[in-house]
């Protein structure tokens, strides 16, 4: 067993699963639009977050999360009022944890590690999404990159989060599925771990992830943590 470690977890796409919203989805659509929906929704919320960093323009990750959705939305020519666009934004408090989360978590923490959460959501977003999902039982700290109004891969995020965390920020491992946070978080000096839940391909910018793992049971081996 590897010595006891502070682990910085993201949220989205990691702990919980922002492209399930696509079920949701399907009130408005069939199956197959709905995912694509769900995709372009992500992938715009992402971007804004990158844009309103870059700009010094801030906005929190709810508001961030609705302009994207009016954005997919527009982009795939679907009508939607406001209500019910809110609606589906507050979906986002109610995602589904991965298969793995739960019981990775609980092995992870029996081993001793310390469990965190670090992410782009704002604070409710975070507590919602994990009380929501019962996942709060596991985390002792939740950091959101609102306190210092700025998104993910900004380095200011890290160290803020070393700073929560009260460890200097070479003893934090930041663990996400998404490639961005794996190269931020490297950067600014944290161990990584990259959970590639969807086989995908790393970014070719930055440096490669400290492990590789296919979910939180791959982490828990990673970390020579005994089944
Ligand atoms: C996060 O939870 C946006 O997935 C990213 O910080």
């Amino acid at each position: 067993v590897s010595d006891p470690e502070v682990l910085a977890f993201d949220l989205y796409g990691t702990l919980v699963d922002p492209i399930g919203i696509s079920t949701t989805l399907t009130r408005l659509t069939n199956p197959v639009t709905a995912l694509e929906l769900a995709r372009l929704w992500r992938q715009r919320q992402l971007e804004y977050s990158f844009r309103v960093t870059a700009m010094e323009r801030y906005q929190d990750f709810r508001w961030v999360t609705a302009r994207a959705l009016e954005d997919a939305l527009a982009v795939m020519a679907i009508d939607l009022d406001v209500a019910a666009q809110s609606e589906l934004v507050a979906a986002y408090d109610h995602l589904t944890p991965f298969p793995d989360v739960e019981e990775g978590l609980t092995r992870l923490a029996a081993a001793g590690h310390r469990l965190t959460v670090l992410s782009n959501g704002s604070p409710a977003m975070i507590a919602n999404s994990l009380t929501n999902s019962g996942l709060d039982a596991y985390i002792d700290l939740q950091i959101s990159a609102d306190e210092i109004s700025a998104f993910k891969p900004a380095p200011l995020v890290y160290l803020h989060a070393s700073t929560r965390i009260g460890r200097p920020i070479g003893e934090i491992r930041m663990v996400s599925s998404n490639p961005f946070d794996v190269i931020g978080s490297k950067s600014a000096g944290m161990r990584t771990a990259w959970v590639d839940r969807a086989g995908g391909v790393f970014d070719s910018i930055g440096q490669q992830p400290d492990l590789l793992v296919n979910g939180l049971d791959g982490l828990c081996r990673a970390l020579d943590i005994p089944t």
